[in-house]
């Protein structure tokens, strides 16, 4: 069954929903009559609860409960949040100090939960907050995310959470010994805050002694398991619902606080209770992105090629361990840590810090963006320092195309590429020969142009397998359940195309069912770019399942052997018979004959390996020496995703990973002044970036099929996040080096590069 050349551009359906304002989101979604939750959170970074009564709060109008951490443990939850720890490079475990649900006894960063009111308005919830006496005697604050400092968790002394390392420290330290040259590059990699556009939110109720809760996430399964084992309740008992999410990004697929109290506060009270967060909140509670200090240090032989790599990063985790805080800078890192060249001496260190801010966890990459950002930023300086064009040394390093399946230095089996082709296609799309002409230009009249490149690789996440759920319906239309979760991307669309191509039934009868706990028994959800190829490999399963459970059935209507039966063009034929059914045909026989057992087909499938989807993103900037301000004025991306279902859809997850990218190098900060209060928790200080900050982006897909699925896909959802970063860094640094400037960390805003571009005046220029 090879129908997968039907790559189709299919505009979103889910669009007509979402454009007409009658998406249906968290809050849209409460019920009548649901109480309003209010955080008390802490307005100091670090410090000792001295104080914490609730009793006039408890008394004010409208307030119908008041909970603290003491409250929650009395009623017998277990109030330690899980993390995914990793193990340090002695052999040793990382620090698992504990992350309560409320803040017990001390508080440890700006905006950590310390009580939650429940009330039957937001306003008398919020008002009988402010009425809770909370004392905090304060402790000093660390901010910066090195050793020492004051302690934050006695678990960790130096306020080292980890020191993790990967590869072969002996191999590199040689590679280095013997290298002709050796490069060496500071990296900052600047804290971000996430904000999608729906906040975090989410409502429970309990009806016949089971919790439905719905929630903004990535995957409903997860946070089933976790509200069973907090409160202490069944897992059949919890109902898990997700309606339309206005963006995860990493950021909502994990747990937070506020869910198991809502969930606690609707079984205490007996009525639906609704939390959801304000701008200002959710930009100090949510899970930030990176925020990590790399030195990268690559050795090169004399004909320039890359013979050993190493990389020490230092990791800023926030105050506590978030639920994946601890893997993505270690593991998930070092997945795609040497990228797309041929080097096999690697080793990378990494260290995870305290600090007395908001908790950092994955976004939209999880570990894959840092990785390359880091590799491609020192790429370009060796290219520099070794007087080789970047894109020639990056042509020189690339694993050869035909040296695949290709075993990475950290263990990743790269089924197949062919860098060098979509390097080539990139440089005649990107008009890089008429860069030299453009720079020129600008040059006459003042500006300072630069042009960047990445070439990325990242590897799909995640769980290998998933199910899909086939069901036929009286009305002649057909449901799919399905176990990701759309956070926006298009899934609706792309599943009920693919179904399509498969069976032949229309897509517009076809209804993609997703995020119920009780509809679908288990998923892997959304995240780690694996949502397609997981879900459209279920599908296939499904598919084949489906036909070959009909085929039997279909022979005896027709009157042949099964074994003359095939399903073509969409109908089942046979020779010696005029019927030709279709699916839904085939399906309303059945439903006439009691076949009850071909109305459903469900299968789990289990992906045989990992694909990698890659590619090469060049960014123009053109810099303004007299203000500092950073114009992103050309941008190209060749990628290779393998297969497409939806060339169209697999651009916009381009164009917005692109922005993602692209607003950390030039819009997006994080600032904390010295004492830890954030300065950037609202739209008028923290910089998203704005349509006229985002050129038109230009999209190639230049595919190699994966031999990895039988799809031939590579997934699309994180790469444009992943090739932004350093496509755009190494551009502002070309342009900013022909004025002096030789450290340019993002991000690249009029102010900070005005900076660069004063304190590099007296260096020597090239
Ligand atoms: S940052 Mo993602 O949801 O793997």
């Amino acid at each position: 069954m090879q129908k997968f050349g039907k790559s189709q551009p299919v505009t979103r359906v889910e669009d007509v929903r979402f454009l007409l304002g009658s998406g249906r989101y968290v809050d849209d979604t409460a019920p009548a009559g649901a109480l309003h939750a209010h955080v008390l959170r802490s307005q100091v970074a670090h410090g000792e609860i001295v104080d914490l009564d609730v009793s006039a709060a408890r008394e004010m109008d409208g307030v119908h409960l008041v909970l603290t951490l003491h409250d929650l443990e009395a009623a017998g939850l277990d109030v330690a949040m899980d993390a995914t720890l990793v193990s340090n490079r002695d052999g040793s475990e990382a620090a698992a100090p504990e992350r309560p649900i409320l803040a017990r006894d001390r508080v440890r960063f700006v905006g950590e939960p310390v009580a939650v009111v429940i009330a039957d308005t937001p306003e008398q919830a919020r008002d009988a907050a402010e009425a809770i006496l909370l004392q905090i005697d304060d402790l000093p604050v660390k901010l910066d995310p090195v050793a020492g400092g004051p302690v934050i968790h006695v678990e960790a002394p130096e306020n080292r959470a980890f020191d993790w390392a990967m590869g072969d420290d002996a191999a590199t330290e040689a590679a280095f010994k013997s290298a002709a040259r050796v490069v060496a590059l500071d990296i900052e990699d600047n804290r971000i805050i996430v904000n999608a556009m729906e906040p975090r939110a989410c409502h429970a109720s309990w009806e016949d002694g089971r919790l439905h809760f719905v929630f903004g996430g990535q995957n409903v399964w997860g946070i089933k398991d976790r509200l069973a084992r907090a409160l202490g309740v069944e897992r059949e008992r919890v109902h898990v619902r997700i309606p339309d999410v206005g963006g995860g990004f990493g950021m909502k697929a994990m747990a937070y606080p506020e869910y198991y109290v809502v969930a606690h506060a609707a079984r205490v009270l007996g009525t639906p209770v609704r939390w959801i967060s304000d701008r200002s909140e959710a930009m100090l509670s949510d899970n930030a992105g990176r925020d990590l200090t790399s030195r990268a240090e690559l050795a090169f032989d004399e004909s320039g090629h890359i013979i050993g790599y190493r990389v020490h990063s230092r990791v800023n985790l926030g105050a506590y361990n978030s639920q994946m805080g601890q893997p993505i800078q270690t593991q998930l890192f070092s997945r795609v840590l040497m990228g797309c060249y041929d080097v096999q001496a690697v080793w990378m260190r990494a260290e995870g810090f305290y600090t007395n801010t908001t908790q950092v966890d994955a976004y939209r990459g999880a570990g894959r963006p840092e990785a390359i950002y880091v590799l491609e930023r020192a790429m370009d300086r060796a290219a520099r320092e070794l007087g080789i064009d970047p894109w020639e040394l990056r042509r020189r390093n690339f694993i050869p195309a035909d040296r695949f399946p290709y075993q990475s230095a950290t263990g990743e089996t790269y089924d197949v590429g062919d860098f060098r082709k979509v390097l080539d296609r990139a440089a005649a799309e990107a008009d890089h020969e008429g860069f030299a002409t453009r720079r020129s230009a600008d040059a006459a009249r003042g500006l300072l142009r630069g042009q960047g490149l990445c070439y990325y690789i990242e590897s799909i996440l995640g769980d290998p397998a998933e199910g899909a759920k086939v069901e036929f319906h009286e009305d002649g239309s057909v449901s799919i359940y399905v176990g990701t979760q759309s956070n926006g991307q298009g899934h609706e669309t792309v599943y009920a195309q693919f179904l399509s191509d498969q069976t032949g039934i229309p897509a517009d009868m076809i209804h993609v069912v997703q995020g119920d706990s009780d509809l679908i028994a288990q998923g892997g959800g959304t995240g780690g770019s694996r949502s397609v190829t997981t879900q459209t490999h279920a599908t296939l399963v499904t598919v084949d399942k489906m036909i070959a459970a009909f085929t039997p059935y279909v022979a005896d209507k027709m009157g042949v052997d099964p074994e003359t039966v095939n399903f073509e063009d969409a109908t089942f034929r046979a020779t010696g018979t005029n019927l030709a059914p279709t699916l839904l045909d085939a399906a309303e026989m059945a439903r006439a004959d009691g076949r009850v057992d071909l109305l459903q087909h469900e299968a789990r499938a289990t992906l045989p390996a990992r694909s990698f989807p890659n590619g090469a993103h060049v960014a123009e900037v053109v810099v303004d020496p007299e203000t500092g301000s950073v114009k992103v004025e050309r941008y190209t991306v060749v990628d290779d995703f393998g297969n497409l279902i939806n060339p169209l859809l697999a651009e916009g997850q381009v164009h917005g990973g692109v922005a993602q990218g692209l607003g950390q190098a030039i819009t997006e900060r994080v600032v904390f002044d010295e004492d830890g209060q954030i300065l950037t928790a609202s739209f008028m200080d923290y910089a998203m970036p704005r349509a006229a900050d985002v050129p038109m982006i230009a999209f190639h897909s230049e595919p190699v099929p994966s031999t990895a699925n039988p799809m031939g896909m590579k997934g699309c959802g994180e790469a444009g996040t992943v090739g932004s970063m350093a496509a755009v860094a190494n551009a502002v640094q070309d342009a900013l080096w022909q004025a002096g400037v030789r450290q340019a960390d993002m991000p690249f805003t009029p102010n900070r590069v005005w900076d660069m571009l004063r304190h590099a005046s007296d260096a020597p220029r090239q």
